[in-house]
Formats: structure tokens, sequence, C-alpha cells
């Protein structure tokens, strides 16, 4: 393990969100390792974090003023052992390459555990989209696709949404790929409905989230009824999951966005949730404009300086972190169970860092990795490609039902894999080592590639 995480440091300096995700899998794959002298023979650990291909490209484009702006673009395309790449794009100014490649390389494994035929990829900008006008996402987008045409396809590798990147940029990728292929296929998912989108694919990341969290409650003969929780983010995956909460009989005090967040004692209710999905979606507001509506709630303006974020200082009995990495340091883990928390099911991809994992095992607290966890986006996506190769729409109850089934499945799959590796009820070791399992069986099977 320290040989790769070497190999990587110097091969890579400075992608140190890189390294957290290849140390977590690693640590957890080393008795797989072990137990499969092969594997170490095979060079598998070398080659699954080297990705199969990175394509890093110029995006200029006009502002609204006249000005060119350039960004820039990226697609890592990670691998392809068990099917097309397929993971998100992300639009945010922190994007590099460290972080598209820690978001790949995790999207390998999530996509290996739904047990659909998907490989990992992931892409984006260091664009933000944030105070553009839509004229401005627009002429981005269509600049961003125009290069990145060439390089991906409904059999070769299939972009989605992420953060910054929803229904509205999708539609724009989309009409510059068809347009440029001349071509009306399934190449991105989390299309709209009129033309190719799936019944549940906004949705499905924070149901399945959800759906995961309930299995993982079963265990210890509880649900989620009047149970508190602590939601942040306030994107598509924090808004389905506060909606999923709600219809299950739970409570949600908690929503962020970078600026803050708000804390609303009395719970956030249907009638809440739809106004912060009009604030988010159509307005593109502040969360701080809840309060001016909802005066019973507090918000709290984010402060750089603290060593904690105090949206997880409450007394909560669940935390879905939904909004970006690192969201939870060890503080943030130490107050969780001071408050209370026996329930940590991720939504966002590696919100906790590694200090407060350790913290929520040590515990034994019920605590999802988000591989696992928050799989039903892409897991939904993948539907959206079965049903775009066949030229059909399923009702929103089939989808929902397959989600269902595919978050049941793996929940059950990373207690198995728990379990054989004498890790019971470590859902973390268990997700790492079922995915890698997979991939590295089917890279195997395929040859030295
Ligand atoms: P959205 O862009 O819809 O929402 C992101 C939310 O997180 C916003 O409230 C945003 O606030 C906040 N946020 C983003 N970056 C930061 C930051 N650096 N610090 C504080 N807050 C931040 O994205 P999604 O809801 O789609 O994604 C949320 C998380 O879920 C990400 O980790 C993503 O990778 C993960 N995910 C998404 C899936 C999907 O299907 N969409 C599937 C699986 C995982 P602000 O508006 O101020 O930027
Ligand atoms: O992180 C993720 O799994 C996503 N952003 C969704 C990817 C997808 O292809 O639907």
């Amino acid at each position: 393990m320290k040989d790769i995480l070497t190999l990587i440091k110097d091969r890579d300096p400075g992608e140190k969100e890189f390294y957290q995700a290849v140390e977590e899998v690693g640590e957890s794959v080393l008795p797989v390792l072990d137990r499969n002298p092969q594997y170490r023979q095979e060079a598998v650990l070398e080659r699954i974090v080297e990705p199969e291909r990175i394509i890093i490209f110029r995006v200029p484009w006009m502002d609204d003023q006249g000005q060119v702006q350039v960004n820039r673009g990226f697609r890592i395309q990670m691998n392809s052992a068990i099917g097309p790449y397929k993971g998100g794009l992300r639009f945010h100014p922190s994007v590099n390459l460290s972080i598209l490649k820690f978001l790949a390389f995790e999207q390998v494994f999530k996509n290996a555990l739904t047990t659909l035929a998907m490989g990992g990829g992931k892409g984006g900008s260091d664009f933000d989209p944030k105070g553009k006008s839509d004229n401005e996402v627009m002429r981005f987008c269509q600049s961003f696709m125009s290069e990145l045409f060439r390089h991906i396809g409904p059999n070769t590798d299939v972009p989605a949404g992420d953060i910054g990147v929803g229904a509205r940029e999708i539609g724009y990728l989309f009409g510059m790929y068809k347009k440029l292929r001349n071509e009306f296929t399934g190449v991105l998912t989390g299309k709209s409905l009129g033309w190719g989108g799936s019944l549940i694919r906004p949705e499905a990341t924070g149901y399945g989230s959800v759906y995961f969290a309930a299995e993982m409650l079963a265990t210890r003969n509880e649900t989620l009824e009047d149970k508190t929780c602590l939601v942040s983010g306030s994107g598509n995956v924090s808004q389905y999951t506060v909606e999923k909460i709600i219809e299950l009989g739970g409570k949600v005090v908690t929503l962020s966005d970078s600026s803050g967040y708000i804390y609303d004692e009395e719970g956030i209710d249907a009638g809440k949730l739809d106004f912060v999905k009009r604030l988010k979606n159509i307005k593109r507001g502040r969360i701080s404009e809840y309060i001016d509506k909802y005066s019973e709630a507090v918000y709290t303006e984010a402060d750089t300086s603290l060593d904690h974020n105090p949206l997880w200082d409450h007394k909560a009995d669940c935390a879905f972190p939904s909004a970006t990495e690192n969201e939870i340091n060890e503080k943030d883990g130490m107050n969780l169970m001071k408050n209370g928390v026996k329930l940590v099911c991720e939504g966002a991809n590696m919100p906790s860092a590694p200090e407060a994992i350790n913290i929520f095992l040590d515990k034994k607290i019920l605590y999802a990795p988000g591989k696992a966890s928050n799989a039903g986006g892409v897991a939904v996506s993948g539907l959206e490609m079965a049903q775009n190769s066949m030229r059909l729409s399923w009702p929103a109850e089939e989808v929902d039902q397959r989600l269902k089934m595919i978050m049941k499945n793996i929940h059950q799959t990373c207690l198995d894999a728990a379990s054989e590796y004498d890790k019971p009820g470590n859902y973390m070791a268990g997700a790492n080592i079922a995915g890698f399992t997979k991939v590295v069986n089917a890279m195997l099977d395929q040859g030295l590639l």
C-alpha cells in the first residue's frame, strides 16, 4: 500500500484528493490482495490507479460583454473493464485534475456495485455557472462539447450531471453533440423527459441515499420515522434526500450552500421544500433567502476561520452530507457523535475526511460510504441508457422499483463482502472490496491492457 501511494505521489504531485480516495480503497482491499496472490502478480493496484485516458482541453467562450473567457475542460476515462466509461461532469471553480481523478476512481467501484454494465469516468471544468446568464452557460457548454464530442459516444463514454451541471447544462451539451455528430443517441444521461430522459433520474441520487439509510436502519430494527436528520447542500441530491426523508416520516432541520446554512427546528416540510426547489432550480438564489420566507429558521453564514462546520453541531439522529468532498472533518465527526447521531449516509462523494470515518467506524454507528449510498443516481443513469437503447420509456413506478431493488442489493453486497473479510457491519470495507473484486476480475479476464 505504501508503495502504491509513493508511486502516485511521485508521479502525480499535489493530487491530495486522489491520494485520499486511493488510500481508502487500498487499505480496504489489502486482505483481498493477500487472499488472491494473482492480483499482486498481475499488478492490479498499479493498473487500477492509472486512468486509461485523460483528456484536457481549452474551452474558449464569449461572455455577455463580448469579452473572451478561457476555461479548462477535462474528461478522465478511468476504467472500461465492465462497460463504457460513465460518470458525471462537474462545473465548479475548484475543479482540477486531482478532484476529477478522485471522483473518477470512486466512480469505477460505485458503478460496479450497481450491477449494471458501466465503467468509470468523470469530467468537467473550472467554469463557474453561478452568476452567469443562460446565454453564457449555453455558449460555454457548446464550446466545451465542440471538443468533448470526439471522445465520447453511447458505447464509449456517457457523461451526466454533477455539481453545477443539471438539466439546463445537459440540454445545451446534448444539442451540440447532436449537431456535430448528426446523431440522436443516448450519449448523455440526465436528459429532460421530452427527449430521452428517464423518469426518476432527477430524484434518483437522493431517493437512493435514503433507501440505503432505511436498509441500514432495518438491520437494527429501526426506521426513519420521527428521526431528526441533518442534510447539507441544497442542490439536486439534497432536495430529493429531504423529499424522501419527509415521505418516510423523518424530520429534516438543516440545508446549506457554500455561503452558509439554515437551521429550522420545526422541520423542513413539503411546502418549505417546494420553496427551496423553486429558489435553487429556477431563481438560482441563495439558501439564506429561506429565512426571509420562514422566519422561524436561523441562518448562519459560512465562516472559514472556524475549525468545524456548525451545521454538524445540532442534536440529531441521522446525517446526510450531500454537498461536496471533505465537508465533515475530525471535529465535525466528534460533534456528530456528541449530538447523538447514529447514522451517517453519504449523498456526496467523499464528504467525510478519513479521521471522521475512523470515528464512525470506532463508534460502530451506521456509516454508508458515498460509493454505495449515492449509487442510485448513476444506477438510474444506467436505466436511462437501457431505455434509450430500446427507444422506450418506463413509467416512474417501474424505475423507482428498480432503483429500490438496486439499493437493497448494494446494501446486501456491502454487508456480505464485509463479513467475508471479517469486518461485519463495515459498509466502507464491504463496498471497496465488492467493487474492487468485480472490476479486477473483469480486467484480468480481458488480458493485459
Ligand atoms: P448541485 O450543484 O445540484 O448542488 C451542490 C450543492 O452543494 C449546492 O448547495 C452547493 O452550494 C453546495 N456546494 C458545492 N460545492 C461546495 C463547496 N465547495 N462548499 C460548500 N458547499 C458546496 O450538485 P449535486 O446535488 O448534484 O451534487 C452534490 C454532491 O453529490 C456532490 O458531491 C456530487 O459529486 C454528489 N453526487 C451527485 C450525483 C448526482 O446524480 N447529481 C450522484 C452521486 C453523487 P452552492 O450553490 O453555493 O455552490
Ligand atoms: O457521482 C455520480 O455518481 C454522479 N454524478 C452521477 C453520474 C452519472 O453518470 O449519472
